[in-house]
C-alpha cells in the first residue's frame, strides 16, 4: 500500500506509467465484477439475434451458446458487412456499462495516476472482435486522434478484456514510451469499412512493439497519446473487451462525444452521478 498518495497503485507502478506510458494490472476485476457487464453483452447480443432472425439471416438464435462463442457463430455464415452493420464497436447505456465504469478498484487505480476528481469521459467501447473478420483489426493509432482539438490532456484509456486475451485473439499491442509524442497526423482508415484513425508505417518510429496478452478481468491503462494497435482475432472465439476513458473534472467534458459523468468525487461526493443520472445523460447527480 503507497502512504503518500491516494488511490491502489504502488508507487512502482506510478513510475512504470509515467515512464512507459501504460500500465498492466493483472487480473484487476473478479468475475462477479464482471457479472453485470457481461450481462450488457449477452443482451446486446440477443437483440442482434433477434433482428438477424426476423430478417431471415439466421433459423436458430443459438441462445444455449456459451458467451465467448454465441456472437461468433451467429454470424459464422454471413459477411463482414453483416457484421458491421451492428457496429464494430457499441456504446449501450445499459446498466451493466455504468456499474463497470464506477468499478472502485478501476477508481482507484485511476486515482493513483490523476488524483481523486474523476470524470467518466463519454468515449468508452464494448468491442466484440469477431473471428476472421477483417474490421476486427485496429490499426495502430492514438486515442487523441479522436479528440484533436480537446482540452483533455490527460485522458486515461483503461482497456479490460472479459476473455483472456492473447496474441491468437487479438490481444491489445503497444509502443512503451511514445505517450511524449505530439500528436501525429492521422488518417481515416479505408479498407475494411471501419473507419478507424490509422497511422502510417513510416510514422511508427523505433519503438518496439510489445504485445499484452491478458487473462479476463485485467486491466491495461495507457495514456491517450500512446501508440496502440490490435490485430485480428485468428481464433475461433469472440474476443470481447471495453475500453473506458477517464480524466480529471476540470478537463473538457467532450460533449460532441456524447455526456460523460461524475465518476468520483472527494470534493463533491453529493454531485457523483448514479444509474438513473447516467441514463438520463446526466452528467451529474439530479436530486
Ligand atoms: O480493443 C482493441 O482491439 C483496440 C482498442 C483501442 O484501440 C482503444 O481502446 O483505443
Amino acid at each position: 500500500m503507497n502512504m503518500n498518495i491516494s488511490g491502489s497503485l504502488t508507487k512502482e507502478q506510478i513510475d512504470f506509467y509515467n515512464e512507459e506510458g501504460y500500465l498492466v494490472l493483472p487480473r484487476l476485476l473478479t468475475d462477479q465484477d464482471m457479472a453485470p457487464v457481461k450481462e450488457a453483452m449477452n443482451q446486446k447480443v440477443s437483440m442482434i439475434a433477434d433482428e438477424l432472425y426476423r430478417e431471415g439471416l439466421i433459423t436458430d438464435r443459438l441462445e444455449e451458446r456459451p458467451f465467448p462463442l454465441r456472437l461468433a457463430e451467429l454470424f459464422q455464415n454471413l459477411t463482414a458487412e453483416d457484421f458491421l452493420k451492428h457496429g464494430r464497436s457499441w456504446r449501450d447505456r445499459l446498466p451493466g456499462y455504468f456499474d463497470l465504469m464506477s468499478n472502485p478498484k478501476i477508481l482507484d487505480a485511476v486515482e493513483s495516476l490523476i488524483g481523486g476528481e474523476l470524470f467518466s469521459n463519454p468515449v468508452y467501447n464494448t468491442r466484440p472482435k469477431i473471428p476472421k473478420v477483417a474490421a476486427g483489426a485496429v490499426p495502430w493509432h492514438q486515442d487523441k486522434s479522436y479528440w484533436p482539438d480537446a482540452n483533455s490532456n490527460p485522458v486515461i484509456t483503461v482497456w479490460i478484456p472479459l476473455v483472456d486475451a492473447n496474441e491468437v485473439n487479438g490481444c491489445l499491442q503497444i509502443k512503451p514510451r511514445t505517450h511524449r509524442k505530439r500528436l501525429l497526423k492521422w488518417h481515416q482508415e479505408q479498407q475494411t469499412g471501419t473507419g478507424y484513425t490509422s497511422l502510417k508505417n513510416s510514422q511508427l518510429g523505433k519503438t518496439d512493439t510489445v504485445p499484452l496478452p491478458v487473462p479476463a478481468g485485467s486491466a491495461i491503462l495507457f495514456n491517450d497519446r500512446c501508440l496502440h494497435m490490435s490485430t485480428p482475432n485468428l481464433s475461433n472465439e469472440v474476443r470481447w473487451s471495453v475500453d473506458l476513458r477517464y480524466q480529471p473534472t476540470d478537463q473538457d467534458p467532450m460533449l460532441a462525444h456524447g455526456v460523460g459523468f461524475l465518476a468520483r468525487s472527494h470534493r463533491h461526493p453529493e454531485r457523483v452521478a448514479r444509474l438513473e443520472d447516467w441514463l438520463a445523460g446526466r452528467a451529474e447527480r439530479v436530486e
